[in-house]
């Protein structure tokens, strides 16, 4: 630790994650950040700085591959020695625990930019540890996020206590006078999730995070599509994840936020594909979210070369750059908005609140259980499964079956009423076709999937 400690002491501020997000918030201007990771070390090295040049991130990834975010070290070593036979990556990513230390310094102290590990990990706690005494000073995932999203039978009680121990770690450093940045993951499973549901999420995993000594804290959200409800959603984001943390007494924790471009399916054409990472661009922009996580032109075939990444970013740069003096925050339209989601948000929160009698942690597992918290899509058994959402007649998204969400009869009445003026639009009923549709409507060039 104290190794460790001096390590990330002499990492200078201008390479620090959560310094550089908090003087870009203060100019007003959304960063731009890719994902990113192979499994050689020199191959990764010069894809970053790749990213870096070319790409003009402002920020960069170190994106895990999937047998180390599953705790699968032997295929990980496997996948190294095969990508040295092949001469091309047989990971989708950097594996962070075999490599270990003193590989990751060499990572991370080539590069102009700092460095985040962005990964997908219910048991993360080896690799927290590599992670931060390797020089990273931005870490992804919590508790939630990295497991109902991500895995089938995870538990809820586990994976909380795993990233308990990740957030003791980063305040540990705290304590020792190091700032690490932590990002919930935002968009969940990425597939037409209600702002209420990933906020409620986000704002659980900042009290958690912020109650065992975490300073600095990046919330997200994954685009939807509709410009209103997007700008609405991060506004809503921003004040209550600030208040909820202000309520217990975490005054003096940092927030920012991460808005993610379209995170469902993509179209396989590439200019197609730029369309769609285009209104991401703006939206956050728009939103004036602190940074921006960037798609690329790959979306639909896999993990992109190094060249689509960058035509991904410098895409995003341009419009970013274009919009950077206009801000909808205060559009009459994105304030109703934004209203009725932290309502929605608020009626979550309480719930589990309530259910854990004052304790976030307990009540997060109770609600669950009761389906109080419900993310659509998710794959974990821990995961009630009941809500399913469907876009408006507008593009948003509300909800066709709340399941056992703890909305009061008027949240209820109003998306039921969203969703008939939808229905009356396209003659057919509110029904579960709508759903299927709204699935696939992007990747045919769509945003709501009307019937033919
Ligand atoms: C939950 C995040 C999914 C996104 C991208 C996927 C998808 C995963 C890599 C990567 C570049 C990698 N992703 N692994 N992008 N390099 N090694 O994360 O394409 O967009």
């Amino acid at each position: 630790m104290n190794e460790a400690i001096d390590y990330q002491k002499a990492i200078p501020s201008s390479k620090r994650f959560g310094n550089v997000l908090a003087e870009g918030a203060e100019r007003k201007e959304t960063l731009i950040q890719p994902r990113a990771g192979v499994a050689l070390t020199n191959e990764h090295i010069k894809l970053l700085q790749f990213l870096e040049s070319e790409g003009e991130a402002d920020l960069l990834p170190t994106t895990v591959d999937s047998y180390t975010r599953l705790n699968r070290y032997t295929e990980a070593e496997n996948g190294i020695a095969k990508s040295i036979e092949t001469g091309r990556s047989m990971l989708n990513g950097f594996p962070i625990v075999n490599h270990g230390v003193e590989v990751c310094r060499s990572v991370t102290s080539v590069l102009k930019k700092p460095v985040q590990v962005r990964h997908g990990t219910p048991d993360a706690r080896l690799l927290t540890e590599i992670s931060i005494a390797g020089g990273f000073t931005s870490y992804e995932g919590g508790g939630i996020s990295y497991n109902i999203p991500y895995s089938k039978a995870h538990s809820l009680e586990k994976t909380i206590s795993h990233w308990q121990y990740t957030d003791r770690l980063v305040g540990w450093y705290e304590e020792a006078g190091i700032s690490i940045n932590r990002e919930p993951f935002g968009p969940l499973t990425g597939t037409l999730i209600p702002p209420c549901i990933s906020n409620s999420v986000a704002v659980i995993e900042s009290l958690l995070a912020a109650t065992q000594g975490v300073k600095d804290i990046t919330v997200g959200y994954g685009q939807c599509g509709n410009l209103i409800q997007d700008i609405a959603a991060i506004r809503a984001l921003t004040k209550t994840t600030r208040d909820h943390l202000d309520k217990f007494g975490f005054n003096d924790v940092r927030v920012t936020t991460v808005f993610h471009q379209w995170m469902g399916g993509f179209p396989q054409d590439e200019a197609k594909a730029f369309g769609v990472i285009s209104w991401g661009a703006a939206a956050a922009a728009l939103a004036k979210a602190t940074k921006v996580i960037v798609k690329t032109p790959h979306e639909a075939m896999g993990v992109p070369t190094k060249e689509a990444n960058a035509a991904g970013l410098r895409t995003t740069k341009q419009v970013i750059s274009m919009l950077k003096d206009q801000d909808h925050r205060e559009v009459p339209a994105v304030l109703t908005e934004s209203n009725i989601i932290e309502e929605e948000t608020r009626c979550i929160l309480s719930k589990v609140e309530e259910l854990g009698k004052g304790d976030y942690a307990i009540g997060t597992v109770a609600a669950f259980e009761a389906g109080v918290l419900d993310i659509p899509f998710a794959p974990s058994k821990y995961n009630a499964g009941k809500v399913l959402p469907a876009r408006d007649n507008l593009g948003a998204i509300r909800l066709l079956e709340m399941g056992n969400l703890p909305f009061t009869p008027e949240l209820k009445a109003f998306h039921r009423t969203k969703l008939e003026e939808r229905a009356k639009q396209e003659k057919r009923p509110v029904s579960f076709q709508m759903v299927i549709d709204d699935v696939y409507a992007i990747g045919k060039g769509f945003l709501v999937g009307r019937p033919r």
